[in-house]
């Protein structure tokens, strides 16, 4: 047809108005370079080069682990105008179950907004996830959500968690549930962001959720590179034991966050670390995946590799697949077979996320839920996904 680009497909009035129109020969002959997806038998430059041999697809729309992020509001939470006083953040994985959807996240509801850590007392909180507990809501379309109230409250001291529960994930394991989550004894923020992680479990998604008042994946020793916090526990099964993520945090400048892995065979324990860890040397909070046999992670914000999505196909030894932008904050996905002990994942198209109005300090004014929607599914038309 006259006028429109046999390469693309746009007319010239497209090409004009999106600011194509800059290949001499473009719309007569497309442009001058299509670039092949097959590597060309010809000296190549160092980037083309990475371009064949470091991602899975030499074209972004060909490769399975690129994607953009989209994001709405989600519709159902009161933040009380925004004043700082009513936190939601930290969403865990969402699931399906009784023909609904089910999230759980960490909820403030405190007099004051964050003061910091010398100014926090037994009511103001230090951080945004200070002085917090584990709330659960649920929704019919991932859209609309209904607060169902809380799940697991901060115990009395001395149990762990007696300072703030926060950042849990879920766990499905034998037809009972399981929340992992961070139990602060301090005040988030006195010497660092310091926790390990503690364990809750009940026999329905509504609970009532049972703490094993004890601690799960313990900080590491002195001197090891999970010595002071233990953060984002994140569950997933495979090979049929329990492989849970997490992140620890230095705590140095600029800011070093790295992934560990801890495996069990049962979800109260002993979790095992893994020898080499950390398996990941960037990123932020932990969201994974089984994709095809392996696991797929979103490498978000710290680090030489942020910004990335990264595959092992042994669930250990992390490559990037591709370099993404506006990437979740603290990811929740819906994953259909987080817990089947899937060899042949099948990926998210969708989940929960937080937005914080924080400028990098503990004072986080307040975060809220919203969703994000991406395709990094292998079944684009499976309704389920
Ligand atoms: C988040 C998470 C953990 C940290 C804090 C609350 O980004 O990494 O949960 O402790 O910030």
């Amino acid at each position: 047809m006259k006028n429109v680009c046999g390469w693309c497909g746009m007319t010239l009035a497209m090409l004009v108005l999106s600011g194509q129109l800059v290949a001499q020969n473009h719309p007569q002959g497309g442009f001058p370079y299509k670039f092949p997806d097959e590597k060309p038998d010809r000296p190549l430059s160092a980037a083309l080069e990475r371009n064949y041999t470091v991602y899975p697809a030499a074209r972004p729309e060909n490769n399975e682990l690129y994607t953009q992020f989209k994001y709405t509001r989600l519709e159902g939470f009161d933040y009380n105008g925004g004043d700082g006083t009513i936190s939601r953040r930290d969403p865990s994985k969402v699931i399906f179950a009784d023909g609904k959807y089910y999230v759980w996240y960490t909820k403030r509801h405190t007099p004051t907004p964050p003061q910091g850590a010398q100014n926090s007392t037994d009511t103001i909180p230090s951080a945004d996830w200070d002085l917090s507990d584990i709330w659960y809501a649920t929704s019919e379309d991932g859209f609309l959500w209904k607060e169902q109230g809380v799940a697991v409250p901060r115990p009395p001291q001395p149990n762990v968690g007696w300072r703030s529960v926060t950042t849990t994930d879920i766990l499905v394991w034998e037809g009972k549930y399981y929340l992992y989550y961070q139990g602060f004894m301090e005040a988030s923020g006195l010497r660092g962001d310091d926790c390990p992680v503690a364990v809750s479990s009940a026999d329905s998604p509504d609970g009532p959720w049972i703490p094993s008042n004890k601690i799960v994946i313990p900080n590491g020793a002195k001197g090891e590179w999970d010595q002071y916090s233990i953060h984002d526990p994140y569950p997933l099964v495979h090979d049929g034991k329990i492989y849970l993520y997490y992140k620890s945090d230095s705590n140095g400048k600029p800011n070093i966050r790295m992934h560990g892995l801890a495996i069990a065979d049962h979800p109260l324990g002993p979790f095992k670390k893994h020898p080499l860890n950390p398996v990941m040397g960037s990123g932020h909070e932990t969201t994974l995946f089984p994709f095809k046999s392996g696991v797929a992670a979103l490498v978000i914000r710290d680090g030489n590799e942020h910004n990335t999505i990264q595959y092992a196909e042994d669930w250990v030894n992390f490559e990037i697949q591709s370099i993404v932008e506006l990437m979740p904050n603290a990811g929740g996905p819906f994953i259909a077979d987080a817990f089947t002990n899937t060899t042949d994942g099948r990926g998210i198209t969708w989940g929960l996320s937080h937005f914080t109005n924080a400028t990098g300090d503990w004072k986080a004014n307040h975060a809220i839920l919203a969703r994000f929607d991406c395709d990094l599914s292998l079944d684009v038309n499976d309704p389920a996904m």
